[in-house]
């Protein structure tokens, strides 16, 4: 395992945002990227390998291997002491860092990936029950999945008319954990501009970023959203 800190990235994956980060930072990295398996779309097993979850994002510096965006991104954070990317705890955009961190991977990450998995699974069922179960899933999105996911939205649109980014004042790491949540949101029309305009600019803002120009040359993938 090299000494140095790498990032393993799963092509159409959550690892962009560390990817981004890392790149917004300027911290030096070495970086493998991993393509995932044609037919069910899953990482491939030397990925699987990496880490007790087998999921992506990780990073592995000497004999560390680390899981979870948001534990990597935190990692990363506290090696280097004078970023700006977490606001003070001090800091009057302190809570809200917070509470948009929080919000990234605890309440957005769940309800779109009921989506993502309802949808990926109604394409694999037998023919015959398909009509059953997209009766079950509109249900399901109806009553649970976009009220709550139009709550934080709207909460979205309204911090976002205060200041220009999710930390507050300053971009911070809480814009790139929620930027993959974003963006895939505005590749799929989930998040648009007639009823997002907020989201929308931040999302415009986010992409003008160079880091993001830097990010996307080494992902080399057309957009983040996994074509399902
Ligand atoms: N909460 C985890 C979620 C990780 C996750 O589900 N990653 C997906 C990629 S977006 C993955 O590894 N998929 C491939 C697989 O499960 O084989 C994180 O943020 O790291």
């Amino acid at each position: 395992m090299s000494e140095a800190l790498t990032l393993h990235h799963l092509e159409y994956s959550q690892s962009f945002r560390v990817l981004w980060m890392l790149e917004e930072l300027g911290y030096p990295y070495e970086l493998i990227v991993y393509t995932r398996d044609a037919k069910t779309m899953a990482a491939p097993d030397e990925y699987k390998a990496l880490s007790p979850l087998g999921t992506a994002p990780v990073i592995t510096e000497g004999g560390l291997a680390l899981a979870e965006s948001s534990a990597i991104m935190e990692y990363i954070l506290d090696r280097i002491p004078n970023q700006s990317l977490r606001p003070a705890s001090d800091s009057p955009d302190r809570t809200r860092y917070l509470f948009w961190w929080h919000v990234a991977q605890g309440s957005m990450m769940p309800l779109q990936l009921m989506t993502t998995v309802t949808t990926i699974s109604q394409k694999r069922l037998p023919f015959f029950m398909r009509p059953f179960v997209k009766l079950y899933v509109a249900g399901l999105e109806a009553l649970f999945i976009q009220p709550r996911l139009n709550r934080i939205l709207a909460a979205a649109e309204a911090d976002l008319a205060t200041a220009p980014w999710f930390g507050g004042q300053t971009l911070s790491a809480a814009d790139f954990l929620i930027a993959f949540n974003m963006i895939v949101g505005a590749e799929r029309g989930m998040i648009n501009e007639s009823d997002h305009p907020h989201c929308m600019a931040w999302v415009a803002r986010m992409r003008a970023l160079p880091s993001f120009a830097a990010a996307t040359e080494k992902d080399g993938r057309p957009s983040m959203a996994l074509s399902y």
